[in-house]
């Protein structure tokens, strides 16, 4: 496998959004029990055995240490937990000043980024867009389309994940379909901090 100590270059596209990689995390409707708003029917479908993949993320070799970077590539399936679309878990970044950049790939998505006042911005993934999610923002993608969601991380390698804190209070917004359309709404469940 290639050394992040030295130069490599990996290719785009392929089942894997990017060939080769080191590792693979994959993520099914049961780690994201609590995320969706109809708690009830993802208990349900869990009860039934439905237990459908929602994302896996593919990173290249990582050094981990201050100044190098990391690169991943999130596949989101396409799909629906009852009205809402799939989406990743979201996340702060650990160390809070460090920022993120997103490239789409392939399919047709949203991301909300959320400060911490609970203040959201939303845009568009999509080949060809490149977002910017600047420091001390939790942000989650979406795939509002009816096919995969593939785009590219980078960021830096000391960032971490901190994944409890948006745990708490809910992103402000959710993106469920209306009369076959996404739409951004207000979500019910937030709990302001
Ligand atoms: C890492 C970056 C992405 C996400 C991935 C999955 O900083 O933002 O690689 O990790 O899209 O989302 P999540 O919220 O489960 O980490
Ligand atoms: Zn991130």
């Amino acid at each position: 496998m290639n050394d992040a100590n030295k130069a490599f270059s990996s290719r785009l596209g392929g089942i894997t959004g990017i060939f080769p990689y080191e590792a693979e995390i994959k993520h099914k409707l049961s780690d994201l029990s609590n995320h969706f708003q109809d708690e009830r029917l993802v208990k349900d479908m869990l009860s039934r055995g439905e237990n459908p993949k929602i994302y896996d993320v593919y990173e290249l070799p990582q050094l981990a240490t201050e100044g190098s970077l990391n690169v991943g590539c999130t596949i989101l399936h396409s799909g629906k937990i009852g009205s809402e679309y799939y989406f990743t878990k979201g996340h702060f970044h650990q160390k809070q000043s460090t920022s993120e950049v997103y490239v789409g790939l392939e399919g047709e998505g949203l991301i909300l980024i959320q400060d911490r006042k609970g203040e959201v911005a939303c845009m568009e993934i999509k080949p060809h867009i490149v977002v910017y999610i600047p420091p001390n923002t939790a942000h989650r993608s979406v795939n509002t389309g009816d096919s995969r969601l593939v785009f590219l991380a980078v960021y830096p390698s000391d960032s971490g994940h901190d994944y409890e804190s948006i745990k708490r209070t809910g992103f402000a917004k959710i993106v469920a379909e209306r009369d076959g359309k996404p739409v951004v709404e207000a979500n019910p469940k937030y709990r302001e901090s």
